[in-house]
Order: structure tokens, then sequence, then C-alpha cells
């Protein structure tokens, strides 16, 4: 046997940081530079997988700095733990939605997603993993619970000596006892949408003349996807995609689809000469902002919206078994449930805690304020799912997206909602600002003309396989039903980010039409003065406002 070949086993020493968050282990990319950072890491997950030999995996990334060295490494890694076959994507990208599709369609045993999803990327941004199961979803708490653990005490790494897998073309080759597939990205993706969605009265719709529509992939990898799938085969105008070609350091553009981060997109989207739609992905393609000519959809009425007009999507129509949404989702949702007769479901903010009640049946569309969508299809959240959900609707009813949101407002009532953001925290005054408000007793206290009629920490009990999460985020729940939850973010990378939902219900359509933060200017003057925001951060507004 060539030496090369031999499976190395290099000894290590555990770093003490590498615990999972809301998706995976983000970190800056000059963390993951350190040496043996990534490879601690990656034994870790195969350490905590003890039945992995001889199995499947698939790997892929959105393209980011430090994307291509990272599959690399990983595929020898693979290769010396003893996985028989790793799906990669070409170029070693995947979107996160494709990913899960990928797992799911080819029965692998789980994968590697490398991102940091809508974290900014280049050399000084930041780098991911995630390590997702069978069922193509996110690795449940208990097992990233484990991961950590390993890399507590993890005192070595195997890897394989091995010149680069060439990832620039579709084939097979093998690495040692491992089969290296290098797969199309796009391809079983692109089949599973054309399997929901009414694709012949989307694409008349895109292909008349009075449509005119902007697809934002923010220079992150939904480019290929969003041209593959809206332009060669819907027949979209070329041009319909702009930052269309992934960039490691996504041409210095922060894809993370909100007003504030897709300004040029959503200033396309005013005035009188306004496209008729628009839409906008984040670095991994599972998240999507929806916009419609002087119309902004928020993501928690786009769930909404989506479950009230199943009956419009031939994957969908006649099945919708149960909606599920995160905790700080606003409750538009659970009207539209109501309305249909089924259960709609309260679980902590991640997609891994969809998991179980997607693969029991209990839901069939999925979402968070975040700009995250889903449904069964695959357990990732999906923007270009999302995108082709509403292009169907478009299609079908082929109204104007304000009129659409109008009338929906106008039957089942507005929920104004937005989320403000205090980012860069000092970690301590944040973690202090939470417990605080853990500890005041708020029940039954009034502020202006509201009564606080429930004040809690949430916590959730999964109902298909009974795993307990608690610590998921402060809730203070008005008696007119206004609502103001906080909790700190899973995802940064630097200090603390305070994220602070804020709610209210309106039923008379008269009063539907209102600036949202106006509409929640009380609310929002509330939710600063119960935290003592300004004392404890000194901060006076939020960074980010969606
Ligand atoms: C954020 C969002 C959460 C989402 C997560 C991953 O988490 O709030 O809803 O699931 O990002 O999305 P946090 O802990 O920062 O609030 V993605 O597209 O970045 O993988
Ligand atoms: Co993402």
């Amino acid at each position: 046997m060539h030496e090369s070949r031999v499976p190395t086993v290099i000894p290590t020493t555990p770093f003490p940081d590498q615990k999972p968050g809301t998706s995976g282990l983000r970190k800056p990319v000059s963390v993951f530079q350190q040496p043996r950072y990534l490879e601690n890491f990656i034994q870790a997950v195969f350490d905590s997988l003890p039945d992995h030999e001889g199995k499947t995996l698939v790997i892929g990334g959105d393209g980011r700095f430090f994307n291509a060295e990272a599959v690399q490494i990983i595929l020898r890694m693979a290769c010396a733990n003893g996985i028989a076959r790793m799906l990669v994507g070409k170029g070693g990208l995947l979107s996160t939605p494709a990913v899960s599709c990928l797992i799911r369609k080819h029965k692998a045993y789980g994968g590697f997603v490398l991102s940091a999803s809508h974290n900014p990327g280049g050399a000084h941004g930041d780098f991911g993993i995630k390590y997702n199961i069978g069922n193509g979803g996110p690795a449940p708490e208990s097992l990233t619970e484990t991961i950590f653990a390993a890399s507590r005490t993890v005192s070595r790494f195997r890897i394989v000596a091995a010149p680069h897998c060439d990832l620039g073309r579709i084939g097979s080759c093998r690495l040692n006892a491992t089969a290296v597939e290098v797969v199309d990205p796009v391809a079983d993706y692109a089949a599973l949408m054309e399997s929901l969605f009414d694709f012949d009265a989307i694409s008349g719709l895109l292909k008349s003349p009075d449509f005119r529509m902007r697809f934002d992939a923010m220079n992150a990898v939904t480019g290929p996807y969003a041209k593959a799938i809206l332009e060669d085969r819907l027949g979209a105008p070329a041009g319909t995609v702009v930052n269309g070609v992934p960039l490691p350091d996504f041409g210095g553009l922060h894809p993370d689809p909100n007003p504030v981060y897709a300004a040029d997109l959503c200033a396309a989207m005013k005035g009188p000469d306004a496209l008729a739609f628009g839409a906008a992905s984040d670095g991994d393609g599972d998240r999507n902002m929806i916009l419609g000519a002087n119309a902004y959809v928020t993501p928690s009425d786009s769930l909404a919206i989506i479950a009230a007009q199943a009956h419009l999507v031939p994957g969908y129509a006649g099945r919708v078994a149960g909606i599920a949404r995160s905790m700080p989702t606003s409750r538009a949702a659970d009207r539209v449930a109501a309305a249909l007769g089924v259960p709609c479901y309260e679980a902590p903010t991640g997609w891994k805690f969809f998991g179980s009640l997607l693969d029991a049946g209990k839901a069939t569309f999925c979402g968070e304020e975040s700009f995250g969508t889903g449904s069964d299809h695959v357990r990732e959240k999906d923007g270009l799912w999302a995108v082709l959900y509403w292009l169907n609707i478009l299609a079908k009813t082929r109204r104007p997206v304000a009129d659409i949101l109008a009338e929906h407002w106008a039957k089942y009532g507005r929920d104004y909602y937005s989320r403000h953001d205090y980012e860069g925290l000092d970690a301590d005054a944040a973690a202090k600002l939470i417990k605080g408000l853990r500890a005041a007793s708020l029940k039954g206290k009034s502020f202006g003309g509201r009564t606080v009629t429930l004040h809690d920490d949430f916590s959730y009990t999964d109902p298909v396989n009974g795993e307990e999460t608690s610590g998921q985020g402060i809730r203070v729940v008005f008696d007119d039903g206004a609502r103001i939850v906080y909790r700190l973010s899973g995802t940064g990378t630097s200090g603390a980010t305070l994220r602070v939902y804020l709610e209210r219900f309106e039923s008379a359509p008269t009063a539907q039409g209102q600036d949202t933060q106006a509409a929640l200017a009380e609310l929002i003057g509330l939710s600063r003065e119960i935290a003592g925001l300004a004392a404890r951060t000194g901060r006076e507004t939020p960074d980010v406002i969606t």
C-alpha cells in the first residue's frame, strides 16, 4: 500500500469553545484556521456517531472563504474514519436545503453543511459547520451536546494523507477506500421543486411581459439554483437573478435577506415603477425575504399565507396536517391553523426543533420570524422553496402581493410585528439583563393601559420524543394579546446580541394599514422600560430593525 494512503492518527488537545449554537458551530474564520481546530470538531462528530463506518455522507457549503479547504480536510478525515462514500456538491457547493434534499434522496447516513449562514463572510468574516442526521435535518440537541462533550476530551484525530480531490468536475474518484462522488448541486433539488409546484403556471407568469421580478442571491449559494430554476427552467428573463455568482466574501454584501441588508432590492420594490415581485436569500440558501410592489411580507405573515393558500399549490393541496412556528414568530399562523382545523405547534428557535414534528407527520409547514419558511419536503428551512411557493400563489391568483396581504389581514386580522436587535453587547451585561427579566415578577403589573397576563422563560417538551429544552426566551404577554419576547442570539460570534420581538394584533381592517414601527411604538417603549435597556446596555436604539 502506498504510504500516503495509510490513515494517520494525529494527537491533539481539546479546544474549550466548540459548543454548537442555534445552528451549528460558528466562529470567525481566524478561529477555524487555527491548527487542529476544524479537525478536532470533525473528529468529535465522528466519535459521537458510533455506527458511522461504511456509511454514506453528504458534504457541501455556501462557498464562503475557507469552504474549499474545509471540504478537502473533511473528505480526508471521513476516509480515515471509515466512511464508505461521500457525496460532494460540485465545487464543494451545496445550499443547506440541497444538503437536506440529497441526504434524504440518497438515503445517506447524514451530512456536513459548511456555512455560517447569514453571518458575514470573507477572510475576516465567519465560518461554520453543522452536522445533519439521516432525516436530512440538523442534529437534535441531544446529539450536539454529545458532540460538544466529545470535543472537550478529544485526544487524537484521524486523517489520511492524500492529494486534493478534484471537485471541479461531476464524476467519481477514490480516496483510499472511500468513493467520492461529485454531484450536480442543483439537479436533485430542482427536481424536488418541480414535484411540488405548478411549474407551467409559474412559467406562464414569469414569461408575461407585465410581470417583472428580481431575485437577489447576494453573491451567495442560491445564485446557481435560482438561475437554473427561475431563468433556465421556468423562462424568467435573463438578469432576473442578480448577484448570482457565489463569491468567497459575498462581494462585500451581507447575505442576510432583510430590509436592512437587502436595501437595493427593497428600493426597487418601491414607488410607481416598482417591480411586481422581489425576493432575496441568505448565505446558505435557507432564508428568504418576500416583497411585492410597495409591499413587504413579514416572515411570520409569509408562513400564515403559505398555509392559508395551500389549496393553490399541487404539493400541498388538501394535505395540511399542522403548522409549526418558533416561539418568537408571530401568532398569525395560529389563526390559520385554527381556521383549517389543524394544530399549531410552538417550538424553540432553531430548525432542529421542527425535525421530529415533520418526521411524525404532525407539521406540514414550519416557519421562523427570522426569514425562514419550509415544509416537510426537506428538514431545513428553504429559501428558494418559499420564493417558488409565492410565485405559485401569484401565478394562480394573478393578484399583486399587496392585495394578497390585505385580504389575508382582512380575513384573519393583522399581527403587527417587528424584531429589534441590539448587537455587540457586553456578554455579561446581556446575561444580567436576561437574568433580571427572568427574576422580575411582572404578572399582574400594569404598564400604560396594558396588564401582564403571562411572564415566563419559555421551555418546551417535544411532543414526539419528549426531549426537554428550557431557557428559550422571556415572554411577556399582555391582556390585549400584545407580546414582547427577549432572547439572546445563539449564532453570533462576537459579544452578545439581544433580540427583542414585538407584536400586537389588530382585527379592524381600517387600522391595518399603519406603519409597523408606528403601530408598535408604545410596545417598543415598554420593551425598553421593562428590561431597563438603556441602563443595562447603554444603548438608546437598536442596531438592526426587521
Ligand atoms: C438565528 C434566528 C433563528 C435561526 C438561526 C439559524 O438564530 O433567530 O430563527 O434558526 O439564526 O438561521 P439566533 O440564535 O441568532 O437568534 V441560519 O439561516 O443563520 O442557519
Ligand atoms: Co441560513
